[in-house]
């Protein structure tokens, strides 16, 4: 499908704010794309389809998981933010008939980030963040940075991500935690030497 079909795909399911955002992650994650040596096309399927599940109601995201047979960990059962991602990677395969493993991985993982993510999906992760209809403090640093270094970007990204949830009190899924740690540890993106490791 092309981009035209896929915006007639959401249209009917999300606000029209949420429509607008989808547009304008797409818009955002074209560009990250051909920045970055991402596949532009398929990060512009991403960025329309990413938030396909966000505005239904959330006894039908947990019928249609059910459905799906997606089974929830306790802290995903506490987070209802995070389920959009994860029924939005299997309706995307199951209801859209893409198979794309890197578009659906990007959209599964949209919201967390997780370890080793691709390079699409730090492209998604990002564009998510910096797309024109974003006006939280700081996101014009937020997209300066974008600009100059992907992985810096990402880590800004998941450091405020995780610190917005700590001062909330909230539960952290491990997958944001695995995707901050190692971009804690590996900063810059660039595998350093594994000193004084025993294994
Ligand atoms: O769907 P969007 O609003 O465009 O953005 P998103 O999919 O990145 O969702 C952002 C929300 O998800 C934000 O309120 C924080 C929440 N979130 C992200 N990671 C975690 C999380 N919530 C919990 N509880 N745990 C997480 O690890
Ligand atoms: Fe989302
Ligand atoms: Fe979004």
């Amino acid at each position: 499908m092309i981009l035209e079909e896929y915006e007639a795909v959401i249209k009917p399911l999300l606000s029209e704010k949420r429509y607008y955002h989808s547009v304008c992650v797409s818009k955002a994650a074209v560009e990250l794309a051909k920045k970055y040596g991402a596949d532009p096309a398929k990060a512009e399927t991403a960025g329309i389809l990413h938030d396909i599940m966000k505005d239904l109601p959330q006894e039908k995201q947990l019928e249609k998981m059910k459905e799906y047979g997606i089974c929830l960990t306790e802290v995903e059962r506490a987070a209802p933010k995070l389920w959009h991602a994860m029924l939005g990677a299997v309706y995307l395969q199951k209801e859209l008939h893409i198979e794309d493993r890197e578009i659906l991985d990007a959209v599964r993982y949209h919201t967390t980030g997780r370890r080793d993510m691709t390079l699409l999906d730090r492209v998604l992760f990002l564009a998510d963040f910096i797309s024109a209809d974003r006006d939280y403090p700081g996101v014009e640093e937020l997209r300066k940075a974008a600009d100059k270094n992907m992985e810096e970007a990402v880590m800004e990204g998941l450091a405020y991500t995780v610190a917005d949830l700590a001062n909330g009190k909230k539960p952290i899924h491990p997958d944001t935690i695995e995707a901050y740690n190692q971009a804690a540890l590996i900063p810059g993106g660039k595998d350093t030497e594994k000193e004084g490791c025993c294994r």
